[in-house]
């Protein structure tokens, strides 16, 4: 199972507003839309980019993934989600491949697309997301 594109590269920010005026005032970029992902404990705001995404993530909890991340490691890339035709069956691959699979099964975050995750621990410390329809 291959990825068809980078659906999107999550950054964790601090501050949604401000970093939000600096995707658009300075790269021209459009914030199209602004969800809160709650079971994902952020608030998100996207930008598009020919067919991927860049996903800015405030913290809505301090012991949310993000309100961790931010506190250990400070603002920064976040993670990286590739895009697959069948989510289920590549995080499922992934694991007979012997990965550690955060997600055994897809789970609903933002813009209504099914999400899993593979730790970063068994991925040369790049959290990766897959996800799809
Ligand atoms: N990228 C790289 N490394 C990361 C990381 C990240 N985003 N987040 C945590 N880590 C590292 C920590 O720094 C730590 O490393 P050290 O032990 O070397 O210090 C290690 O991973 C910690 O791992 P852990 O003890 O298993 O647990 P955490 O409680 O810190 O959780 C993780 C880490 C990745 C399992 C958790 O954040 C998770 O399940 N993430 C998936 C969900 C998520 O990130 N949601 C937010 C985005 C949602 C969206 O896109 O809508």
């Amino acid at each position: 199972m291959k990825p068809t594109h980078i659906e999107h590269i999550g950054i964790a920010v601090s501050d949604l507003e401000s970093s939000i005026r600096f995707y658009e005032e300075v790269l021209g970029l459009e914030c199209y839309a602004i969800e809160e992902v709650k079971d994902q404990k952020v608030k998100t705001a996207f930008f598009k980019l020919g067919e991927t995404k860049i996903e800015l993530l405030e913290s809505t909890d301090p012991e949310g993934p993000v309100g961790k991340f931010i506190e250990k490691r400070g603002q920064g890339i976040h993670h990286i989600a590739f895009a697959f035709e069948q989510v289920d069956k590549a995080l499922e691959e992934a694991a007979e491949k012997g990965v550690r699979v955060i997600d055994q099964v897809p789970r609903k975050g933002a813009e209504e697309l099914m999400i899993g995750f593979l730790h970063p621990k068994s991925t040369f410390g790049v959290l990766t997301e897959f996800c799809g329809k």
